[in-house]
């Protein structure tokens, strides 16, 4: 059973009745305009090459998984990386608005999904529309994920909740509803690719060894450093990291490779396969599973995997706010807490 077989759909959900306490904005930190000044970024790097907006990862070898954690995430095994650039934030709503004026594309979420290629697929669930977050209305009914994530007609990348909805003023927060096939349709026409899972991760530690934590999440005080869900999900979150929804790609610390929000503010695809759990032999390049090893029950999606959490992970729930944490996601459906960044592998992986 998958996440859009268990989800109902919700049509003739205005934004009126969705935007109540839940994607408010705190606006901070308004600086000169540039990635990490936070309200203030326009959304677009300044650069103008193959690579702008990104920074070159130096190949390494890391211990990738962790066997503390969560299931899905043994074995830990030893991978080897090339180097590779990465952009320094999620992909924005500028950015996306870009490649969609260049090039006139339609995401997924726009178009709806093919009744023939989906056998079984309950008609509502085929619409045009994608998965939205909205908190249920009262706290003993909060225990079943479908009383949070509703499947909205109308709802995309420019209107994230819903008909009547917008991104006005949203240039700079990352773009959200993004399928799978958009993520990669957006890399390509910047001739780069999406990040495989090793590269993610490598790239999300920051450079740091050892056993997996939350220590991108949380200072030493477990203070937030990085937009996460403060309180009890779904019923109660005291934004105490001052955003309730997704913020401005940049406004919190960059890790330790000056990447920002790896950790927290939206999810990312990547572009492995997703299967639990990870061989226990050392690799060098990983790209994951072959797709014909995947398990598939009937009429169900094949699953890529997501890293990284988002705004709405908690301590009481999803708590994926680690570099080795991952979650699958089908690639026909977006969501309002799921995003990407993009890669440029060059040969050999030298550096620049
Ligand atoms: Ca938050
Ligand atoms: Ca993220």
């Amino acid at each position: 059973m998958t996440l859009r077989h268990l989800l109902v759909r919700c049509v003739g959900f205005g934004a009126a009745s969705l935007m109540v306490g839940t994607f408010a904005i705190a606006e901070k930190g308004a600086g000169s305009g540039e990635l990490g000044s936070c309200a203030a970024y326009s959304g677009v790097p300044s650069d103008d090459n193959d690579h702008a907006g990104m920074a070159f990862i130096r190949g390494g070898t890391f211990v990738m998984g962790s066997e503390r954690q969560r299931p899905e995430e043994r074995f830990t095994h030893v991978v080897r990386v090339d180097g590779f650039w990465i952009d320094r934030h999620e992909v924005s709503n500028a950015q996306f608005r870009e490649f969609v004026t260049a090039t006139g594309y339609v995401t997924l979420a726009e178009r709806g999904l093919d009744p023939a290629t989906h056998p079984g697929m309950p008609k509502e669930l085929l619409v045009p529309g994608s998965v939205v977050f909205i908190p249920p209305a009262n706290v003993a009914s909060g225990g079943r994920i479908t009383q949070w994530w509703q499947y909205v007609s109308g709802a995309n990348w420019r209107a994230p909740t819903g008909l009547g909805s917008s991104i006005a003023g949203k240039d700079n927060h990352p773009v959200v509803h993004i399928a799978y096939e958009d993520a990669l349709a957006y890399a390509r026409w910047r001739g780069r690719e999406l990040p495989t899972e090793a590269q993610w991760e490598f790239a999300a530690r920051g450079g740091r060894d050892g056993e997996d934590d939350w220590s991108s999440a949380f200072d030493a005080e477990g203070k937030p450093i990085a937009n996460t869900w403060q309180g009890v999900f779904p019923v109660y979150n005291t934004n105490e990291d001052g955003y309730a929804g997704t913020a401005p790609v940049g406004c919190f610390k960059p890790n330790g490779y000056g990447l920002y929000d790896m950790i927290g503010n939206v999810w990312e695809w990547t572009g492995d396969w997703y299967r639990p759990g990870h061989p226990r032999d050392a690799a060098v390049n990983p790209r994951g599973p072959e797709s014909q090893d995947l398990t598939l029950t009937g009429g169900q999606s094949p699953s890529r995997v997501i890293k990284g959490g988002s705004f709405l992970c908690a301590s009481n729930y999803c708590a994926r706010y680690r570099p080795a944490a991952r979650q699958p996601q089908e690639v026909d459906l977006g969501a309002a807490h799921l995003g990407f960044r993009t890669v440029l592998n060059r040969a050999g992986g030298d550096e620049p």
